[in-house]
């Protein structure tokens, strides 16, 4: 298998093509003057930086070009380094997580990327349950009983359309006689708008916060990175109504848009903790900014 930094790259060349190779053409040019800051402007709106971030660096470049003039050989190390001045620092796992809630809206990756979470935590170590609180399509239970099967741990399941925060009671209470210490949640697919489907997903947290801690406890959002910065918002509203602990962006490797993992961390200040990289069940890799700044200026 590639190594972790050969995959990242991989997964990146659509953001790569969109964003970097098309500042290289700029920087290639002798001089840079208006044409070429438009240029670059029109790059970092099509990338899904956001037009805060764009127009944050588009000033600085303006004004750097009005300083010196010349700044044709720096201006790609200069972009480089200020859009990672974006990113948040390393993130620093603990151990204590017992409860990890998955959820996004409809087809976001939430379930693919369980499994992938579910298979990472086990290679580890940890003893997993995996709860199907998607009550709402059959075919979801069904499909997080495949990859249960597949990789040998165990699921709680209920009938179609039972309360979801009763499958995670049901999960919750099981865990100890299953001998499990960890265990992930999977929801159904809602979106940020709909007041009745966001009531159901606080009815599970309180579920959840009546049986663990809140530091034991994670909220992840999984957000399809191919929506780009449509996802800000979905986020922003499921942030507001049930807390977000950590994001993980499902399709990074069908995105072109990855620029608006900027845009992520400058907005809404929270951590991105993994990248989707494929369907496959280890196409999941941590994130980190030094790797990720480092695949992506490559040239
Ligand atoms: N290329 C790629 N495809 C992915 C990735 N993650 C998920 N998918 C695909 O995206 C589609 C939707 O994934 P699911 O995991 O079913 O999404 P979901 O959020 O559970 O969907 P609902 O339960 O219907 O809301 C599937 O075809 C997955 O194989 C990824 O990182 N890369
Ligand atoms: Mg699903």
């Amino acid at each position: 298998m590639l190594n972790l930094m050969s995959r990242l790259k991989k997964s990146l060349q659509k953001t790569q093509s969109s964003l970097t190779q098309r500042m290289s053409h700029i920087v290639l040019k002798n001089t840079i003057d208006e044409d070429e800051i438009e240029e670059l402007e029109e790059i970092l709106i099509t990338a899904d930086m956001g037009v805060p971030i764009t127009m944050e660096l588009i000033d600085s470049v303006r004004a750097k070009v009005k300083a010196s003039k010349d700044m044709t050989d720096d201006i790609y190390g200069f972009l480089r380094e200020s859009l990672r001045t974006y990113l948040p620092d390393e993130w620093k796992e603990t151990n204590k997580v017992k409860v990890l809630l998955v959820f996004g809206v409809n087809g976001s990756g939430k379930t693919t990327t369980i499994a992938k979470l579910a298979k990472k935590y086990k290679d580890e170590g940890r003893k997993v349950l995996l709860a199907a609180a998607d009550t709402f399509r059959a075919a979801a239970v069904e499909q997080l009983r495949v990859w249960s099967k597949r990789l040998e741990i165990p699921m709680i399941e209920k009938a179609d359309g039972a309360d979801p925060s009763s499958v995670i009671y049901e999960a919750l209470e099981g865990m100890k006689a299953r001998g499990c210490d960890l265990l992930i949640i999977d929801t159904a697919g809602r979106l940020h708008t709909n007041k009745n489907l966001m009531d159901e997903m606080s009815k599970m947290k309180r579920t959840i916060a009546q049986h663990v801690s809140s530091s034991e406890l994670r909220t992840q959002m999984i957000l399809d990175a191919t929506t780009g910065n449509n996802g800000l918002m979905q986020a922003r509203q499921f942030d507001k109504t049930i807390g977000i602990d950590e994001l993980i962006l499902a399709k990074f490797d069908s995105s072109a848009k990855g620029g608006f993992i900027f845009s992520i961390a400058r907005e809404l200040k929270l951590p991105v903790k993994y990248l989707g990289i494929g369907e496959g069940v280890d196409d999941l890799l941590p994130f980190s900014r030094d790797d990720f700044i480092e695949a992506l200026f490559e040239r």
